[in-house]
């Protein structure tokens, strides 16, 4: 497994994702998944809240002419039942749950690693006491058809939606990245 350059693919990937969009990601039926879900342990202190807390969510000022973004954050779950993050949404524009994914066979003749490539995931598990993390490179929140751009400074509101426990409005900074 060629875990270091994937890693190193990852970031550059979703920088160039993000500037180029992702509309064009769904025409990938034969994507498979190589970037695997990576659900750190919360500190024990972390869970005894009795709720989904999520913090420092950001979402991604959009350069001229684009009109979607990725929100990013932590989540982590003090339920004290798994749970799983199922879906998004957003006054700001048309919102679901992303993950980035390695397309291609991998040769490993070919000279570039696996090309990556951004597609909306059904639902992304939260083990009770984890934290899950959205950032660049991994599972983000896209935000599609944005009525209005967003600049570094402003807020939107995204809601998540879970398998078992309540919706939660987030507010998040829009930053310059
Ligand atoms: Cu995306």
């Amino acid at each position: 497994m060629r875990t270091v350059p994937i890693r190193t693919a990852l970031v550059a990937a979703v920088a160039l994702a993000v500037v180029a969009g992702c509309s064009g990601s769904g025409a990938s039926p034969a994507a498979s998944t190589v970037a695997s879900m990576t659900a750190a342990s919360a500190a024990p202190s972390a869970a005894t809240g009795g709720a989904m807390t999520i913090q420092g969510a950001w979402a991604r000022e959009t350069p001229p002419g684009t009109t979607e973004t990725a929100v990013y954050m932590t989540i982590t779950n003090g339920t004290g039942a798994d749970d799983a993050l199922v879906s998004a949404s957003s006054p700001a524009g048309a919102a679901g749950v992303h993950e980035v994914v390695a397309v291609g066979s991998g040769d490993p003749m070919a000279s570039a690693g696996p090309m990556m490539a951004m597609q909306p995931v059904a639902s992304v598990p939260i083990p009770a006491g984890t934290t899950l993390e959205l950032r660049p490179g991994s599972f983000h929140i896209m935000i599609t058809d944005l009525k209005a751009p967003l600049k570094a400074g402003s807020t939107i509101e995204v809601t998540l939606t879970f398998q078992s426990a309540p919706p939660v409005t987030v507010t998040a900074e829009v930053r310059a990245a």
